[in-house]
C-alpha cells in the first residue's frame, strides 16, 4: 500500500466534517474535524512517525477522538466511520456541493424537504418552482442556482491547469525515466500553459513503442484505459482528465512536437508559411510540396523547434505565445520579449495568515517565503468588512503591522516583511480603511469581494474611485471570475488599465491557479500603457506561495518580461517602486 498523504487525511477529516453538517449536528463536533484537517494539513513532521508513537494528540487541532481515527487512516487507508457515515447520504448529494451558493444548510433543505438529492433533481426543482418556495430560498435564490449550474454546464470537461499540472508533470518525467524514450514532452494546451485545459497530449519518440504504450497504460496514475496501440493510446487519469500518447520515431519528433504544441490557429499560420516557400508541414516531416507554387528551396535538416522556426524565417517562438496574437510578426522582426522567468521573482505582496482567512502564522509563511528562495513577503490579511473571512479592524491591523516590525529587527536586513492589507473596496468605491490607517501600512491591496451584480458602468466607477487614492498601490484579482465555476463580473477592462496608468497603480497577477486574474490575453494592452503587475499567489497556506508558478505562466503568455514585474524588483528597489504612488501624489 502507498503511504497516505497527509493531504488525503485532511480531505476524509473535511468530508467528515460536510457529512456532520449536513446531518446538522452541534458545531463544535464539526469544528473539530475542520480543526483537526487543517492541524494535518500544516504540520510539517511524519504522519506515520507520529503514528508509531502514538503521539497524534499532540498535533496542534487534533484532539484525542479524532487521533485515532486518524491513526486508522494512516495505518489502513480507510476509515471505517467516514465509511458508515457515507451509507446514511444519498450518494448523489455530494455533487451539490460543486454548485457555487450551494452550502451544507442549504443542501439540507432541498434534501429533507423536497426529497432533492440530485443535482439533476435540483434543476429541475429550480424550475418548477418548488425550490423558490422553500423558506429561506425564494425567486431570486432559485435563479442564483439555475445560473450557477449553467456555468457549471459550460465548462463541463475542461480542468484547471492548476488541478492537472502535477499529473502531467509527473507522468511526462517517469516516462523520461524510461531507458527507451529518447525524447518526451507535454504538448497541447498544457505546454502552452492555457488556464484550461481539454485533455493532455503526451509525446514521445521511442525506437521501441510497444512497452512505451504499455507503460503509459499501465501507469499508476491511470483510471482506466480508452484505447491502446503501438503509436496512439489514450486513458482516463485519476483527476478525470484525458491523456493521449502519441509514440513517434527521433527524426519525427520535432515536426510532432510543434504541431501537438498548437495551437491549432499558429500551426495553420507555420504550415502556410512552409507553403509559401514550396514546402509540406504535417506532424511528422516539412518535404518538398508535390505541386508548389514558388520554385523550393532545398529542404534544410531539422532536429528541433529551434531550427524548424529558423527554417520558416523566424525567431524560436515560446509555447507560451503560439496564439497566433502577434508572435509571427515579431519573431520575423527579431522583436519578440525575453519573457518573465520563475526565478526572476524576488518575493511577493498578496498573502493571507491565521488572522483571517490563512492557515498559517506570520512567522511560518515568512519562512515558507525564505524556503522558496524569496528575500520579501508582503502580507495582505482581509480587511473588516470581510466578515467572513474574519477580517481584520484597525486595532487588529496595527497589532500585525508592530508584530510585523519586531519580526523584520529579527531578520535584520537579511529578509524583510511588508505590512499591506487587502482592503475591500465598497460598493460605493470608497476603501473599508481610512487613509490615516492605510498610511502606516507599507502598501494596500484593493479588491472587490462583494456586490458583484453592478452594471458594467458602476463596477468600472466603483473600481477607478478606488485606484484615485493614493494609498492603493495595486488592485487584487480585478474581474473575481473563479475559472470554471463562476464568470467575472462586468467590468471595462480597457478602462481600468487607462485608470492604472493615470494613476501609477499596479494591477495584480493573481497566481491561485482558480483565478489567473487579470487574463493573459489583456496584459498586452497594460504594458502598451506603461501599467507594472505583481505577480501575487494570494497565498492562504504556506504551500500555495508556489502558485507564483502559475502567475508567471499567464504572465508569460501575456508577453511580459521581468521589467514589467515589480515583485521581480530586489529588496533594495521594491520599497520605493511599493512608495512611488504615494509620493507623486499630491492629495
Ligand atoms: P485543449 O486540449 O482543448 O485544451 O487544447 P489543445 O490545444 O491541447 O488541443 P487538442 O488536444 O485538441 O490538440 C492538440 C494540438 O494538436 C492542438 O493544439 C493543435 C493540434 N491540432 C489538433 N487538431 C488540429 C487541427 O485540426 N488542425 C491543426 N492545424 N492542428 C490541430
Ligand atoms: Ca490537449
Ligand atoms: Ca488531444
Ligand atoms: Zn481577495
Amino acid at each position: 500500500m502507498a503511504e497516505v498523504t497527509k493531504d488525503q487525511v485532511a480531505e476524509i477529516l473535511e468530508h467528515i466534517a460536510t457529512m456532520l453538517e449536513l446531518k446538522g449536528e452541534n458545531i463544535f463536533k464539526i469544528r473539530a474535524y475542520q480543526n483537526a484537517a487543517r492541524g494535518i494539513e500544516t504540520f510539517s513532521g511524519s504522519l506515520a512517525q507520529v503514528v508509531g508513537e502514538g503521539k497524534v494528540a499532540e498535533i496542534e487541532g487534533v484532539g484525542k477522538n479524532i487521533a485515532e481515527r486518524i491513526t486508522e487512516i494512516v495505518l489502513t487507508g480507510n476509515s471505517s466511520y467516514y465509511n458508515i457515515l457515507k451509507l446514511e447520504f444519498p450518494p448523489g448529494i455530494f455533487a451539490m456541493f460543486g454548485i457555487v451558493g450551494m452550502g451544507p444548510k442549504k443542501i439540507q433543505a432541498v434534501w429533507k424537504q423536497l426529497d432533492i438529492t440530485t443535482v439533476e433533481a435540483l434543476e429541475a426543482g429550480c424550475k418548477d418552482g418548488r425550490v423558490a418556495g422553500l423558506k429561506g430560498f425564494g425567486e431570486k435564490t432559485a435563479a442564483n442556482i439555475l445560473k450557477a449550474m449553467e456555468d457549471m454546464k459550460k465548462h463541463a470537461g475542461r480542468f484547471r491547469i492548476g488541478d492537472v499540472a502535477t499529473e502531467a508533470e509527473a507522468m511526462r518525467e517517469d516516462l523520461r525515466s524510461l531507458p527507451e524514450v529518447i525524447r518526451v514532452e507535454a504538448c497541447g494546451s498544457f505546454r502552452r500553459r492555457r488556464e484550461t485545459c481539454g485533455d493532455l497530449d503526451f509525446l514521445v519518440s521511442t525506437k521501441s513503442p510497444e512497452s512505451v504504450s504499455e507503460f503509459f497504460v499501465k501507469h499508476e496514475m491511470v483510471e482506466s484505459i480508452m484505447a491502446h496501440g503501438a503509436t496512439k493510446s489514450s486513458v482516463r487519469l485519476k483527476s478525470g482528465i484525458q491523456a493521449d500518447l502519441r509514440v513517434v520515431t527521433d527524426d519525427q519528433f520535432a515536426f510532432a512536437l510543434n504541431y501537438f504544441t498548437g495551437s491549432k490557429e499558429h500551426n495553420i499560420v507555420m504550415r502556410q508559411r512552409a507553403l509559401s516557400r514550396g514546402w509540406t508541414l504535417n506532424e511528422y516531416r516539412l518535404g518538398v510540396d508535390e505541386s508548389p507554387k514558388v520554385t523550393p528551396q532545398p529542404v534544410p535538416e531539422i532536429r528541433d523547434e529551434t531550427e524548424l522556426y529558423r527554417a520558416l524565417g523566424l525567431d524560436f517562438i515560446e509555447p507560451e505565445l503560439r496564439e497566433n496574437h502577434g508572435e509571427f510578426a515579431a519573431a520575423e522582426a527579431h522583436t519578440l520579449p525575453r519573457l518573465v522567468e520563475l526565478q526572476n521573482l524576488r518575493g511577493c505582496f498578496h498573502n493571507h495568515t491565521k488572522e483571517s482567512d490563512g492557515r498559517n502564522t506570520l512567522r511560518e509563511m515568512a519562512d515558507a517565503a525564505r524556503e522558496l528562495g524569496m528575500d520579501y513577503l508582503g502580507i495582505a490579511d482581509h480587511s473588516k468588512s470581510s466578515v467572513q473571512a474574519r477580517g481584520l479592524d484597525e486595532a487588529r491591523l496595527l497589532a500585525q503591522v508592530a508584530e510585523i516590525r519586531a519580526l523584520n529587527e529579527e531578520y535584520a536586513g537579511e529578509f524583510r516583511i511588508f505590512s499591506g492589507s487587502e482592503v475591500d473596496i465598497m460598493k460605493d468605491g470608497a476603501l473599508d480603511f481610512s487613509d490615516e490607517i492605510m498610511a502606516q501600512l507599507d502598501y494596500v491591496v484593493a479588491s472587490v469581494h462583494s456586490s458583484f451584480q453592478l452594471t458594467e458602468a458602476e463596477m468600472t466607477a466603483r473600481i477607478i474611485r478606488a485606484m484615485e487614492n493614493k494609498y492603493v498601490t495595486m488592485l487584487g484579482h480585478l474581474t473575481g471570475r473563479l475559472l470554471l465555476q463562476r464568470d467575472a463580473y462586468s467590468v471595462n477592462i480597457g478602462a481600468i488599465i487607462d485608470a492604472a496608468a493615470a494613476t501609477g497603480t499596479i494591477i495584480e497577477l493573481n497566481a491561485n491557479p482558480r483565478r489567473l486574474d487579470m487574463d493573459w490575453r489583456h496584459w498586452a494592452a497594460a504594458k502598451a500603457k506603461g501599467v507594472k503587475t505583481s505577480i501575487n499567489p494570494d497565498a492562504h497556506h504556506t504551500s500555495q506561495l508556489a502558485y507564483v508558478s502559475f502567475g508567471v505562466c499567464a504572465a508569460r503568455k501575456g508577453w511580459l518580461t521581468r521589467d514589467d514585474v515589480v515583485n521581480c524588483l530586489p529588496l533594495g528597489k521594491v520599497e520605493a517602486a511599493l512608495a512611488a504612488k504615494r509620493g507623486a501624489s499630491k492629495k
